[in-house]
This record gives structure tokens, C-alpha cells and sequence, in this order.
């Protein structure tokens, strides 16, 4: 016999691509922010060391940009789902800007950082931050002009990652929207959640490198297939939890 598991823990992994509709560069794409900017020279510790002032510039303009661009309606679907799903719920994003929250979600986590905060490494404080790095203000803590960005770059150590394997873990639903499959430890995510039994769905323009790890992929722009899918989850159309087979029956 069969026993369906009601579908209650949801976890969604965002990448650039989600934004991609409200005018902010993905990484990857032909045009994309690692056309104009090598990724060793502003997305490491060893590039920030050599020469901060170029770092803090291409954060500077990130901020600004993210500043100026508005949630699509992705991200405003997610906000929907965040309001009415009554289950475990974790949006976890790799994205640094503030989309998901603008667009109303409330259940986010920012596993690369946030291009509205600053790190301050003299004393280990994190600040909202709207204006500019590369003038080197003070900390409104300790007044050292020791600020970073808050990013987490090559080599360091992604954000709340056992709060990440705690959800994936629980997970009957894993959906991956808008993103390469590049960059770990986000790219096995996919793996982690089908391990402990989540059915796997990738939303995406173009087929991830993962693609084939999951059970079902849907090609088209974030901002059509997320309210699309999203209505049907709401709607209770979009099929059932991963089934777990009970043991044989007398
Ligand atoms: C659309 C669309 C539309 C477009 N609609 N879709 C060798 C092997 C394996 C791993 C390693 C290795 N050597 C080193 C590593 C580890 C390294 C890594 O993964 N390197 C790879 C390059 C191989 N990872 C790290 O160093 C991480 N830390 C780490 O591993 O610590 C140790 C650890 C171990 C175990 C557990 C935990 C930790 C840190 C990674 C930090 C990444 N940082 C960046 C930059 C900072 C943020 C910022 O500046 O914004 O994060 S890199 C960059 O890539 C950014 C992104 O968040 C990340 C992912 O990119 P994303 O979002 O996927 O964008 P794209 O451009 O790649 O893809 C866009 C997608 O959108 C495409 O698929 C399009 O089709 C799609 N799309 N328009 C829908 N309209």
C-alpha cells in the first residue's frame, strides 16, 4: 500500500535569475556581471585585499542598482505563497538584493549576504547600509573605517547553513528558480532534499548544469512560471508529496 504525505515543508533555493526581470545582471550570461568583472578580482578575499577601492566600487554601483530596481512578479508570487501557506516555509537566496522581502516574503535567508548591509571586520558588527562604501565611513559602532560589504565571496563560508540543512532535511518540496547550478553549496541542495525524500522541481530560463537531479523542470522567464506555479500549489492542483511506500501488507 501507498501512504501520500501531505505536502507541508517547502523549501526554495533563488538565484540571479529571479531578478533578472527587474533589470539586476545575473552572473553567468553572456552579458552578465562577470563579463565586466573578473570574479577573482571583486568576488574573493585575496581580490578585496589587492585592491578594495575597485571592490567597494562594483558594490557601490550593486547597491545603488538594487536600490532603484522593484519586485517582478515573481518575487511577488512568493510573497503570496509566504502569506498563505500554513506549512513550513524557507526561502533560501543567493541573491544580495531585497526583492523577496520587498515583494512581501518574511520567510527569507540570505546564504550570500546582503547589498544593504556592511560588515565591519574591526569589530564584528553588521550595520543597514543605503549610501556608499568606498568613501571608508565610519563604523556607527566602533568608528574604525574598517566596512565590507556583507557577501559572502569565494572561499568564505556561506550564512545559516544549519538552519539550510535542518530545512532541506524536513523538506517534502525542494524548488530551485532562477539559478546556474555554478556555485555550491547551494548547487547540491537539489541533492540533499531527494535524499531525505523531497520531490525536486527547477523553475528556470535555460536547464540548470544540475537539470537531470531533478524530477521536473519547467522552461520559461521566473516571471511566468513562479505565479503559475504558485497558483497551482495554493489551488492544491500542483500533485502530491513525494509518495513513501509503506512496508508490504499481510
Ligand atoms: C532566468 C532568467 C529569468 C536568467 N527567469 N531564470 C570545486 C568544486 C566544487 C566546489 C568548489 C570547487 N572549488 C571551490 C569550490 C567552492 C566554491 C564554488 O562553488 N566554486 C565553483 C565556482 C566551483 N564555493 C564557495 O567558495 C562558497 N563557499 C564554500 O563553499 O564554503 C565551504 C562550505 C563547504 C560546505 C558547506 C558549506 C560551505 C561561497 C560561494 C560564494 C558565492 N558568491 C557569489 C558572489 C557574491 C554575491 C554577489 O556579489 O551577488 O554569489 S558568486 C555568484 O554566483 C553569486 C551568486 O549568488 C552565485 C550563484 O549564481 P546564480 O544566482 O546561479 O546566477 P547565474 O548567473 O550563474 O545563473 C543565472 C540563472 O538564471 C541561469 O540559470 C539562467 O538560465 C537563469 N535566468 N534569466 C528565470 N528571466
Amino acid at each position: 500500500m501507498q501512504v501520500m504525505h501531505a505536502l507541508r515543508n517547502i523549501v526554495i533555493l533563488s538565484g540571479a535569475g529571479i531578478s533578472a526581470e527587474s533589470g539586476l545582471r545575473t552572473f553567468r550570461a553572456e552579458d552578465g556581471l562577470w563579463e565586466d568583472h573578473p570574479v577573482e578580482q571583486v568576488a574573493t578575499p585575496e581580490g578585496f585585499a589587492r585592491d578594495p577601492a575597485l571592490v567597494q566600487r562594483f558594490y557601490d554601483e550593486r547597491r545603488a542598482d538594487v536600490l532603484a530596481a522593484r519586485p517582478n512578479p515573481a518575487h511577488e508570487a512568493l510573497g503570496r505563497l509566504d502569506r498563505e501557506w500554513t506549512g513550513e516555509l524557507l526561502m533560501v537566496t543567493q541573491n544580495i538584493d531585497d526583492l523577496h522581502e520587498r515583494g512581501g516574503a518574511r520567510r527569507v535567508l540570505h546564504m550570500h549576504g546582503e547589498a544593504l548591509s556592511a560588515w565591519c571586520t574591526a569589530c564584528d558588527t553588521r550595520h543597514r547600509w543605503d549610501g556608499r562604501l568606498g568613501d571608508g565611513p565610519a563604523c556607527p559602532d566602533c568608528g574604525e573605517a574598517m566596512l565590507r560589504p556583507d557577501i559572502v565571496w569565494f572561499g568564505e563560508m556561506p550564512y545559516r547553513m544549519d538552519e539550510i540543512f535542518d530545512a532541506l532535511a524536513r523538506a517534502d518540496l525542494f524548488v530551485s528558480i532562477g539559478t546556474s547550478g555554478a556555485v555550491y553549496p547551494a548547487a547540491g541542495f537539489v541533492q540533499q532534499a531527494a535524499a531525505h525524500g523531497a520531490r525536486t522541481l527547477e523553475l528556470n530560463l535555460e536547464r540548470s548544469l544540475g537539470s537531470r537531479l531533478f524530477d521536473e523542470t519547467r522552461l520559461g522567464p521566473a516571471g511566468e512560471l513562479v505565479p503559475r506555479w504558485v497558483d497551482e500549489l495554493l489551488s492544491g492542483s500542483s500533485g502530491p508529496a513525494p509518495s513513501m511506500a509503506d512496508p508490504p501488507s499481510e
